[in-house]
């Protein structure tokens, strides 16, 4: 589906997947749980979902001849620090608004984790208080602006790298990735789990997926709390995205499986089931997700499986998007594992 688009490698080749024994045991062991491990993809700054969405996008930041990567996100986000590697890596300058998308108050929030990392490969960082929000942001216009107005050749790539025209991209190849590893193990998986906020993952899997009919059994799992917007937002992409690789088929409202009961309190703030879903994945896995994103999926995948949601016997993919450098602006919570 991808063939007609360029592609800069970011990443180290098709990720692995693995089967989640232990944990699927401790659930019973009804259901097989495996995992496909995008939080290792990549040498670049610990890796991440970003990054498979950016190799679509690079073509065109190199095309157009920018020297400067320009987006936003939280204090903490993952998105902002794969962008600060990918133009480390390409000898671009980097410049991150990072917003006040979670009221958090660990006393090192905005000096460790992903922002530390970002600072350590040279991105210009400007921290703006303003609240959590996955539409188009004013501070990140006023970047590009300013860039401009000093001689400068911004390339704007908007939060999650997902309301860009080839930010769906990715997530298709995903699919088509997961189809191929799919022939080497001998079955198929019948149902994919997917962390959702910005919308790209979801929506790209959404086409990817529909291509042999399993679209609806892409299980969304909201972490944003917005859900509406959201929704919208992934559906908008994935219509869009469909129409861009001819996929010759719509994207429909029922395709979008998208689940909101484990985004509370609130977007970056885990609650006490998703910590213990951290610690049990931890545990039975030596598998870490973090507070903010995969931890809230893991904690849904959980208890989907303890609720009967899937049939028994059935295989389920939880896609592991990365995001694990976040965990050490939760200090306090995790101070006693
Ligand atoms: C993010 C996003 P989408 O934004 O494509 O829906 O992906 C959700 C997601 N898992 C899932 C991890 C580890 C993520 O980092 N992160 C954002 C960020 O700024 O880091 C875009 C919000």
């Amino acid at each position: 589906m991808l063939e007609k688009f360029d592609r800069y490698p970011l990443t180290f080749g098709p990720s692995p997947i693995e089967k989640l024994g232990r944990l699927s045991r401790h659930l019973g062991g009804g259901v097989e749980i495996f995992a496909k491990r995008e939080d290792c993809n990549s040498g670049l700054a610990f890796g991440g979902n970003k990054l498979r969405k950016l190799e679509y996008i690079l073509p065109d930041a190199i095309a157009a001849n920018a020297d400067t990567l320009v987006t936003i996100g939280g204090v903490q986000s993952n998105h902002t620090r794969q962008v600060a590697a990918v133009a480390a890596k390409l000898g671009m300058k980097c410049r991150l608004v990072q917003e006040s998308w979670v009221p958090f108050p660990d006393a090192v929030y905005d000096r460790v984790g992903n922002i530390l990392l970002s600072r350590v490969m040279g991105a210009e960082i400007e921290l703006v208080d303003e609240g959590f929000d996955i539409g188009i942001r004013e501070s990140w216009r006023r970047a590009l602006e300013d860039i401009e107005s000093k001689g400068g050749r911004p390339y704007a790539i908007p939060a999650g790298a997902s309301v860009h025209k080839l930010g769906g991209l990715g997530y298709v190849g995903f699919a088509e990735e997961v189809r191929a590893q799919e022939q080497e193990l001998g079955f198929r998986f019948d149902y994919i789990v997917v962390c959702t906020v910005t919308g790209s993952t979801h929506a790209g899997m959404l086409v990817g997926f529909a291509k042999d009919g399993r679209a609806d059994k892409v299980i969304g799992i909201d972490a944003s709390g917005t859900y509406d917007q959201t929704r919208a937002q992934v559906m908008e992409i994935a219509r869009n995205t469909a129409d861009l690789v001819g996929l010759g088929s719509d994207i429909t409202d029922e395709d979008l499986v998208l689940i909101a009961d484990y985004a509370y309190p609130a977007y970056g703030v885990p609650s006490e089931e998703t910590n213990e879903a951290i610690r049990l994945a931890a545990r039975t896995e030596g598998m870490i997700t973090d507070p903010v994103y995969e931890g809230k999926s893991m904690q849904g995948l959980i208890d989907l499986v303890r609720k009967g949601y899937f049939p028994a016997g059935a295989k389920v993919l939880y896609a592991h998007l990365g995001g694990v450098p976040a965990i050490n602006g939760y200090s306090y919570v995790y101070r006693n594992g």
